[in-house]
């Protein structure tokens, strides 16, 4: 199947979607885990080996009871930053080519794709340049949207989020007050806590700035693995470079500035070892030309290649 090279509609993500699984029911299961607030589905897709092929080369990790490694990708978040879906969405058919060819699958893979539908729609009827989701305000007269990476917790209300309704960083009333979080948030509980799986790493992709941003978010400390944390950026960076050349940045979130109430920090916090908020190209501007959304997807692939190996690896 050819790469994506266009941004899609939210609607065309549906119909991308029910495709991918349909022509590969062995390895995708697509599942709708939550409504946004006008009503669009939030979808979760489940990549994996088929029963096949693991029977064949049983002998090999679950069969020994071990628990699978498992990935939480998600894209989306912010409306206006469309080459984060548009990856995650290529990131996911390769890896189901990859299952499919029982290659490079080695883990069980989640991902959701495309986490503010309503903002998303809005930022193509209305407003480019909208990033929250699309929630009405608890007052009339008062203004539309929550920031979904203002509405998590831990340190759900604390510095670089706002009590305004009318700022583009508006938390919520209360920590995931919005029905796209409680969505995102049940699913990686869930898998969390499934003990045949043991959930690893996780990706949240945004734009734009090319930085890999690892925990805190909240707060300058330092996090009590952030060795681990960097190590991982930089297997993940180094890989990407290696594709076109591209600068990212790997840094802690907090030091582009503290925001508290990000998905990452709840991530981080299940607990998931590997834990980063990637910002994609470019480092001017939302509006990322179309030619480049399939480079995009091939730099941060191999990244994101690079860290599932390394997550897995004796020496990490
Ligand atoms: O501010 C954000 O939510 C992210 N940047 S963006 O330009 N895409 O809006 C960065 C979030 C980094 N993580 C934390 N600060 N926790
Ligand atoms: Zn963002």
């Amino acid at each position: 199947r050819p790469y994506k090279q266009d941004y899609m509609t939210f609607e065309q993500m549906e119909w991308f979607l029910r495709d991918l699984e349909s022509q590969y029911p062995d390895n995708v299961k697509l599942s709708t885990e939550g409504k946004s607030r006008e009503g669009r589905n939030i979808y979760l897709v489940r990549v994996f080996q088929s029963s096949a092929s693991a029977a064949r080369s049983s002998g090999s990790v679950s069969s020994r009871g071990q628990p699978r490694p498992a990935v939480f990708i998600d894209g989306g978040i912010h409306a206006r930053e469309w080459i984060a879906p548009a990856t995650v969405l290529n990131m996911l058919m390769k890896q189901t080519e990859n299952c499919a060819a029982n290659t490079d699958c080695d883990y069980e893979y989640y991902f959701m794709p495309m986490m503010n539908p309503d903002g998303y729609e809005y930022t193509w009827t209305n407003d480019r340049f909208w990033r929250k989701n699309r929630s009405p305000p608890p007052l009339k007269n008062d203004c539309f949207g929550t920031d979904l990476n203002r509405n998590w917790n831990p340190q759900w209300g604390n510095i670089g989020s706002s009590s305004n309704t009318c700022k583009e960083i508006y938390r919520g009333t209360t920590p995931f007050s919005e029905p796209e979080t409680t969505s995102a948030k049940n699913v990686m509980t869930r898998i969390a806590n499934n003990p045949e799986l043991d959930l690893l790493v996780y990706l949240s992709y945004h734009s734009f700035g090319q930085l890999v941003l690892y925990p805190w978010g909240y707060t300058s400390d330092l996090a009590p693995t952030k060795a681990d944390l960097e190590k991982g950026g930089n297997v993940y960076n180094n890989a990407l470079k290696g594709v076109h050349n591209v600068p990212y940045v790997v840094q802690q979130a907090a030091e582009l500035y503290p925001a508290s109430g990000a998905s990452d920090d709840f991530a981080y916090s299940l607990p998931i070892k590997y834990v980063y908020t990637v910002e994609l190209r470019n480092t001017r501007s939302f509006l990322l030309p179309r030619n480049e959304i399939a480079l995009t997807f091939e730099e941060n692939y191999a990244g994101y290649m690079a860290l599932l190996k390394h997550a897995t690896s004796q020496s990490n």
